[in-house]
């Protein structure tokens, strides 16, 4: 939060806008929001702009109506609402969540722009309905490309999904909606860098948005090869290498992957302390052993059986999704062989 707040000064930004879900109802503690309040009253007179979602929906004891915020912050409320920057010829127009769930298009109710400004901005958290119809079964605010197309806004700053994904406009081809996507990755799902967007708009309505890293660490999925390691010191020095750039403070998840020695099995605790360096660790084995199946058939044993049994099941399999479970419950099965040959 205080390196977007401090790009407000570096790019002289008109406006901070912020689409919701900027903290939690629900286990919020009152110190973030004493800190958001300090942070936002630092960059005073620059308007923040801030349109509450569905974890921050704007209830009588929610921090944003309990706490004294500073002059310069506007809120967005279940009643539409509109702020008007007349030295800068501009409106800025939203709506806010006044409880957690809302199936409504919010802009079935937006009253329309009003007349004599430049530009007309939108800061809105809603589900923007896809064409294919995928999605959520019962999405939050839901609002289709179309209906914002209506409402002739030069931007829209979309919140609620973590995805960043930016929206043309049909007529003017170029973006006038978009999600930044969350600033920090919350799960595995949201690996890598993480970016605020930077908006200017010209007097003839070209809008240019520029996507900036925030984020403190990145989730990083990596997979490595063990492939042919025999001994915990080989698999480490391969892991040094591959991990050599990477940053302590990232959050890295990694999967050991490949044929590796039959009698070898990656001690994932010992890996876990070798490489405590990273804010986080987390390792996942699927690698599988260079077990001879052939042999272990031809003497008949039970893991001869049982390599056996899967390949008829194999033979048996009417589909490629069937193929695959067998294939998955054979590399399963080889795996615990190998743990068992010296
Ligand atoms: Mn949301």
């Amino acid at each position: 939060m205080k390196r977007i707040r401090d790009l407000v000064p570096e790019k002289e930004a008109d406006f901070w806008l912020i689409a919701g879900d900027l903290l939690e109802y629900h286990g919020g503690r009152r110190s973030t929001a004493l800190f958001l309040r300090d942070l936002f009253a630092s960059i005073a007179p620059i308007p923040v702009v801030i349109a509450p979602g569905n974890h921050d929906p704007w209830r009588a004891d929610s921090f944003y109506q309990t706490l004294e915020w500073s002059g310069n912050v506007y809120w967005f409320t279940p009643e539409w609402g509109v702020y008007e920057f007349p030295e800068k010829s501009c409106v800025i127009y939203g709506w806010g969540f006044g409880q957690p769930h809302v199936y409504e298009s919010p802009l079935d109710t937006f009253p329309g722009k009003l007349e004599g400004y430049t530009h007309h901005l939108m800061v809105l958290h809603a589900s923007v309905l896809s064409n294919s119809g995928e999605g959520e079964h019962h999405p939050y605010a839901p609002v289709t490309l179309q209906q914002l197309v209506q409402t002739g806004m030069d931007y829209v700053a979309m919140g609620h999904i973590h995805k960043p994904e930016s929206f043309m406009h049909p007529v003017k081809k170029q973006p006038f909606a978009a999600y930044p996507g969350s600033p920090e990755g919350l799960t595995s799902k949201e690996a890598g860098e993480r970016h605020v967007l930077y908006g200017e708009l010209d007097h003839d309505g070209r809008l240019q948005l520029t996507a900036i890293p925030v984020q403190s660490r990145k989730i990083q999925k990596l997979e490595i090869k063990a492939n042919g390691v025999e001994t915990t010191e080989q698999l480490i020095d391969r892991m040094e290498q591959q991990l050599m750039e990477e940053n302590d403070s990232d959050m890295m998840y990694i999967t050991l992957i490949g044929e590796r020695a039959a009698h070898f099995q990656p001690p994932l605790s010992v890996l876990q302390q070798r490489f405590s360096r990273f804010f986080l660790l987390q390792l996942t084995d699927q690698t599988w052993p260079d077990v001879d199946e052939d042999k272990l058939i031809a003497d008949g044993g039970v893991w001869g059986r049982w390599l056996s049994k899967l390949a008829e099941a194999e033979s048996r399999a009417q589909n490629e999704d069937e193929r695959e479970i067998v294939r998955l419950a054979k590399q399963e099965a080889l795996a615990r062989i190998g743990g068992t040959i010296r």
